[in-house]
């Protein structure tokens, strides 16, 4: 009954959006699980989330904030396992992230940002420390959590110790951590976390991805009035439930449910099974392929149909979320001090090249989005694009250069503070590092350079030697491997010896 009521719904306001026709239909479901969010939720969803320039009063929390400490606050918005591109204003015509989009608006957002490891573990060690791994020796095998060393270099631990009031929520990935060092609220949880709990779908109580979403709400909200904050939200979604439900390996939000279910997803880029025959045995048998099988399958596919149409539902889940905390920075009148970063741990193929999941060097796998929303930048910048090369090593340096702490010793990344401000610095780098080193079943090593115009990859344990070479300026999409093309041969042996070069240097 239900399902036909919303149809009719949809049906009827087909000049509502999707998002905002299921949000009517959710509105009072939610209110009813947390009354303390009622506000922020009921105004997000009217769709009057973070206009830059219209503060609220602070009815709802009472709360003055007069901070004596002018640092801005940092709220980073970290996503596990999110497609650079599944965003309306990346062009996605079907995906709902009215609120993504917004910030992307109002903010400034980077054509061309990267992870140097696509792996939640050794990605989120390179987030925390401004390393490659190469340095930091976090992989995924044998990892069971940062070390001391590693938490003192982390960025919330210098923050910390610089006045900032330090808070994580959600998926962290690094294991334990000192105690009191890095957070002074810490609310992550370890591991993969679940959506419901363990054995159960669909769960009881409040999914995940809002849970998180409360949490961060109220944390912000609690935030001490003195000092500046700087707060990251690690989202589980829209990353699988590894090892749950074998029907639901993405489980949504129920604020979520029937979104996009009557959309024909599209096939994605190189996913005709020709291409995928065409690839060295060691790709077509790797775990990418395998998941393939089980979570995918062909575009045409009732499962693959299903998965994606449930990780688009993820995202749009999460985009809700952000709503509600760019809600809370309007209602205690701190979105003219708070910078927000948006952003991923990596990518992820869905179904390009017949691969799902992460780890190798292709676009989709190392790619990430990337939004900066700093309101203290003048107007013009407000839905700007930045093209420079920005690495998931450059958070730490970027964040120290907001509040003002000195750059600390052996960070590889670069502040993107310039980037962020219009700036054109003449020696930023043109070109990058890729490395994926850690080793699990059927996950080739690969290593690989990136500059502005060609990629090359080179898998590490094949036998014979496996290597991959693009030119991006004219084949984006990575179709046309060009290692055997003697016309090449010059630019193969060029960016082999980038590679070794890199290698060295990285470590
Ligand atoms: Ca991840």
């Amino acid at each position: 009954m239900e399902l036909i009521r919303f149809i009719i719904i949809l049906l009827i306001l087909n000049n509502l959006s999707l998002v905002q026709a299921q949000l009517l239909e959710v509105g009072e479901e939610a209110a009813i699980i947390d009354v303390s969010l009622t506000d922020v939720e009921h105004d997000y969803r009217l769709g009057t989330a973070f206009t830059k320039n219209e503060f609220g009063s602070s009815d709802v929390y009472n709360q003055t904030v007069d901070k004596q400490d002018t640092r801005p606050n940092i709220l980073v918005i970290y996503v596990d396992d999110l497609h650079h591109a599944t965003f309306g204003f990346m062009g996605d015509p079907i995906i709902q992230t009215p609120n993504v989009d917004k910030l992307a608006e109002q903010g400034v957002a980077f054509r061309n940002a990267f992870v140097t490891t696509a792996i939640c573990i050794t990605s989120r060690g390179n987030f925390m420390t401004g390393r490659y791994a190469a340095r930091t020796g976090i992989y995924m095998d044998g990892f069971d959590g940062l070390s001391e060393e590693h938490a003192a270099m982390a960025y919330p631990t210098r923050l910390k110790e610089a006045g900032y009031y330090t808070g994580y929520v959600g998926k962290w990935h690094l294991g334990e951590i000192p105690e009191g060092v890095v957070f002074d609220n810490d609310q992550k949880f370890l591991g993969q976390g679940y959506f419901w709990d363990e054995d159960e779908w669909p769960g009881e109580g409040t999914h995940l991805t809002d849970r998180l979403g409360n949490q961060a709400v109220e944390m912000i909200r609690s935030a001490p009035g003195d000092q500046p904050f700087a707060i990251t939200v690690g989202f589980k979604a829209p990353h699988v439930q590894d090892g749950f439900h074998p029907v639901e390996p993405y489980p949504a939000s129920p604020s979520t449910a029937v979104l996009y279910e009557l959309v024909e997803m599209p096939a994605p880029h190189l996913s005709d099974p020709e291409f995928f025959e065409s690839q060295p045995d060691f790709i077509r048998e790797s775990l990418g392929r395998v998941r393939w099988e089980y979570r995918l399958g062909p575009p045409e596919s009732l499962n693959f149909q299903r998965s994606l149409r449930r990780y688009y539902r993820m995202v749009t889940g999460v985009d809700e979320q952000l709503g509600k905390m760019m809600e809370v920075l309007r209602k205690t009148n701190q979105l003219d001090n708070t910078i927000v970063v948006f952003t991923s741990d990596h990518g992820m193929y869905l179904g390009e090249r017949g691969l799902a999941g992460k780890w190798l060097g292709h676009e989709p796998s190392i790619r990430i989005p990337l939004i900066v929303l700093d309101p203290r930048l003048p107007e013009v910048h407000q839905g700007t694009w930045r093209d420079p090369m920005a690495l998931m090593i450059d958070f730490k340096p970027t964040f120290f250069e907001w509040a003002g702490v000195s750059p600390a010793e052996g960070v590889q990344g670069k502040s993107l503070v310039p980037i962020i401000n219009g700036e054109n610095p003449p020696d930023w780098r043109t070109e990058f590092f890729y490395e994926h080193h850690s080793f699990a079943d059927r996950i080739p090593r690969s290593e690989g350079v990136r500059t502005e115009r060609y990629k090359y990859l080179r898998y590490l344990d094949s036998d014979p030697l496996y290597e991959e070479l693009y030119d991006l300026e004219t084949d984006p999409g990575e179709v046309t491997n060009l290692t055997d093309d003697p016309e090449y041969e010059g630019l193969l042996q060029e960016m082999r010896e980038k590679w070794e070069q890199w290698r060295e240097s990285v470590r």
